[in-house]
């Protein structure tokens, strides 16, 4: 089904049309109302009429999350606070948070791509949501909820945690669709394995997956466990939240961008010069209808591709690449740029390792070090029976040494380095609480 069709399936000429009247539209909005931008555009000797389409975009400089810090929390906000309707904050982990402001037509508009988004996901109406995305100042929980009433959907808001209780809930409430992180996803899985129930056993048809990187891996992992099949949902508070962009449930190649809303380009990471359809490199994103926190050619720093080739599900919205990563989270390897989701990839063709793994980074001297941390499926270990996965254990024991050598061949295959690897026995790496799953630990500030 589609939820708004007459936006989502417009001939690419007449979207262009649209988002270079309302590009004009943003920019005299901003320089009008947001000093930060009206400094933006004199510093560059620019007036707002300088942007007359999407092909005058390049002109203008980025807006990075450094800006929102530096004006927080209300500085760059288009209305007064009187005027919004609700605040949210985007995740960090140290210092002051990045705060985002809707005003009552943000709400809306954040209803509408949420209710879009699931859609494309396999939703209808009638069917409940079990949404276990974090309900509170992160935009996971409050964007599905308002996305699945709007589009006539029974909302269950049970947010993250407390996995037992969900699962009872699952059983119970007979739920049609879940929204969670890809992590999160596994981690019930693995609850509903603990209690002898299979996939069979549960209602779930469709999981609505993102707020962190994942791969294809963990694709088959999840439609297999849960009997789904999974969609990616992407989105940044500072755009909206969730509804950025999500996959057609018909074809999952490629997350549809609301690109009438939310305009992309792709731009080499070092240079910031937009790169041609079809590249990898940073996402940049540009809110063409919002009202409280109107933002031009923001650096999300997250890599990805993008393409307008037509789609099988009727949708003419531009496609982007599952995120491999954030420029950020990039991990300098002995002079290799290493993604964690390679990794994740090139263990997922080891079919006697768990999908659950985590990066230990040190410093030896000057030279980093990554130790590969990967759970052995619970079938294998009970093949093996070996329970306890100490150095000793692996190295005395032939098939867990084979499986290990594997493992590391793999990732040289892809990476072109050796890191080191250990095995590690069923349940023993972190699991996702409900929230985004954090898999890099960085030792290398206490060496
Ligand atoms: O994570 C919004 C969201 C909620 C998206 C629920 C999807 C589902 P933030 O907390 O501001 O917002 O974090 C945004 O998370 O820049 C990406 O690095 C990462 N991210 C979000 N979705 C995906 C995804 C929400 N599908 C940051 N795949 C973004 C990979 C994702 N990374």
């Amino acid at each position: 089904m589609i939820f708004e069709a007459d936006a989502e399936t417009m001939p690419r000429s007449d979207l262009r049309a649209l988002q270079d009247r309302r590009l004009r539209a943003l920019a005299a909005y901003v320089h009008e109302r947001v000093p930060f931008y009206r400094h933006r555009f004199e510093e560059m000797g620019l007036t707002p009429d300088a942007i007359q389409g999407v092909a005058d975009l390049p002109r203008l400089p980025f807006t990075r999350k450094a800006d929102l810090r530096d004006n927080y929390p209300f500085d760059l906000f288009a209305v007064p606070v009187a005027e919004m309707n609700r605040i949210h904050c985007s995740s960090g982990t140290t210092g002051k948070p990045t705060v985002v402001g809707y005003t009552r037509e943000d709400v809306d508009l954040f209803a509408r791509v949420c209710a879009r988004s699931l859609a494309m996901a396999g939703a209808e109406p009638g069917m409940i949501l079990h949404n276990a995305y974090g309900y509170g100042l992160f935009t996971g929980g409050l964007g599905l909820h308002y996305g699945g009433e709007r589009l006539g959907m029974a909302v269950v808001p049970v947010s993250g945690g407390m996995t037992e209780r969900q699962v009872m809930m699952i059983m119970d409430f007979r739920p049609t669709v879940i929204s969670c992180t890809p992590s999160y996803a596994l981690t019930l899985a693995q609850e509903l394995q603990r209690q002898g129930v299979g996939p069979e056993g549960i209602s779930l048809r469709y999981a609505v997956v993102g707020a962190e990187p994942w791969t294809e891996t963990m694709r088959t992992e999840i439609d297999q466990r849960l009997g789904v099949r999974c969609t990616n949902i992407y989105g940044l508070s500072e755009i909206i939240g969730p509804g950025v962009s999500c996959e057609c449930v018909e074809v999952r190649q490629g997350s549809h961008v609301n690109e009438d809303h939310f305009l992309p380009e792709i731009v080499d990471p070092d240079t910031g010069q937009v790169l041609p359809e079809g590249s990898e490199g940073v996402l940049v994103l540009t809110t063409l209808t919002k009202q409280g926190l109107p933002l031009i050619r923001y650096w999300t720093g997250d890599i990805t591709s993008l393409s307008s080739e037509p789609c099988a599900c009727g949708r003419t919205l531009t496609r982007m690449a599952l995120i491999k990563g954030r420029s950020d989270d990039m991990l300098i390897v002995r002079g290799i740029n290493v993604y964690p989701t390679q990794i994740e990839s090139a263990l997922g063709a080891v079919t006697e390792l768990a999908p659950h793994y985590r990066l230990i980074l040190t410093r030896q001297h000057t030279l980093d070090e990554l130790e590969v941390q990967v759970e052995v499926s619970e079938e294998f270990s009970r093949t093996v029976a070996v329970e306890v996965f100490s150095d000793e254990m692996v190295e005395a024991n032939e098939h867990l040494r084979a499986l290990r050598a594997r493992a590391g061949a793999a990732i040289r295959g892809t990476l072109g380095i050796g890191v080191t690897v250990r095995l590690m026995a069923p349940r023993t790496v972190p699991r996702s609480e409900g929230g985004k799953l954090q898999r890099v630990v960085d030792q290398r500030h206490l060496a």
